[in-house]
């Protein structure tokens, strides 16, 4: 809680171009929240950073997340939307929090498992503590609530375990979240793969819709989208492809299975291809437009940047405060 209001919190990472899979599984359920609760949305450049980033990109995608967070209906008034190393208070906490953090704990989280076997030539220690960091970005704003992908439970988890060691080692000092795993964030899978996620960082481009790809290209990359060799539009074992590509249709269109799968009876998976395409598409042309006109105005972007850092760094000094003096550090 940070006044009366229970505390938001959720961030992405500015690694490359934003993916549907990112859309679908968190920013879209972002504003939701914006009425009842305090909300902190963050563009997660510490992060990035585990992963090699061209410094130049990095630079530019840390704006472009920023203005496709208030694209997808984040207003900077309601919402503290700020850049992660804006607020050194974010590694501060993470440093100490390493340090009721086990080695085996870590070991498990597949992120990293999956992520050294991408990354076998940069497996470094950032690689290996991110999910410390993310648990200090929770635990510094007090958050309730996290909405996030499904693939980010586990780290969730870990983040929830931190903050009760930290609590029972001393006393009540961190809110431990709870995570929000809307109905429509399924996990959004590679259209070349689908056993495995959809992913901004993929080389291959025909893997993943960007947010930004124009329709042209979202329906070519739905039509390309691997399939079996079936023809019934219906979810199954050995169907994966098919299974994704309706998660991902009733995601934009809001329909249940019962409702996908009798709309497209008798019809072959080309027409099905199609409608997703379609759907996503026109669901994502508004926040286009409006993510072009933000890129227009820096200005603009550096004072909600600003403007958030300010906000974001009051609330975390509260919070380090009173770690620090629970730990014994002098004040
Ligand atoms: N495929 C997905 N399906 C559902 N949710 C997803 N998210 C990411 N991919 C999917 C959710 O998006 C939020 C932000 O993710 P992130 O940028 O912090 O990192 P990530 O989960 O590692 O996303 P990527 O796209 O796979 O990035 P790279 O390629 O850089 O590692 C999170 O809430 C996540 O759950």
């Amino acid at each position: 809680m940070l006044g009366d209001k229970k505390v938001v919190f959720s961030g992405v990472q500015p690694s490359g171009n934003l993916t549907i899979g990112n859309y679908l599984g968190a920013i879209k359920n972002f504003s939701a929240f914006s009425d009842e609760y305090r909300c902190f949305y963050c563009v997660v450049d510490l992060h990035a950073i585990t992963v090699r980033q061209v410094p130049a990109e990095l630079r530019r995608r840390t704006y472009e997340t920023l203005a496709l967070y208030m694209a997808c209906g984040l207003d900077p008034e309601k919402n503290t939307l700020f850049v992660q190393s804006h607020v050194p208070a974010h590694a501060e906490l993470s440093w100490l929090l390493n340090c009721y953090t086990m080695f085996g704990e870590l070991s498990r989280m597949t992120q990293f498992k999956d992520k050294s076997a991408k990354h076998a030539d940069n497996i470094n220690a950032g690689l290996f503590t991110y999910p410390v960091l993310m648990a200090a970005d929770i635990l510094l704003y007090q958050t309730d609530l996290v909405p996030v992908g499904v693939d980010q439970k586990q780290h969730l988890e870990l983040a929830r375990d931190i903050a009760g060691r930290f609590n029972q080692a001393y006393s009540p000092t961190f809110v431990v979240p709870e995570p929000y795993i809307p109905q429509s964030g399924m996990k959004i899978m590679s259209l070349a793969d689908p056993l495995s996620k959809m992913s901004k960082s993929d080389p291959n481009p025909n893997a993943v819709v960007y947010i930004l790809d124009d329709k042209d290209t979202v329906l070519r990359k739905f039509r390309r989208a691997v399939t079996d060799s079936g023809a019934e539009v219906r979810p199954g074992e050995g169907k994966e492809g098919i299974s994704n590509l309706i998660s991902i249709y009733r995601c934009f269109t809001g329909k249940t299975e019962e409702e996908v799968i009798k709309e497209f009876e008798g019809k072959g998976y080309g027409d099905f291809k199609t409608a997703c395409g379609e759907a996503c598409a026109d669901a994502l042309s508004p926040v286009r437009e409006e993510f072009a006109r933000l890129m227009a105005d820096k200005a603009y972007l550096e004072a909600v940047m600003k403007k958030g850092a300010e906000e974001a760094s009051y609330a975390a000094a509260r919070t380090m405060a009173k770690v620090k003096k629970k730990i014994g550090f002098i004040g």
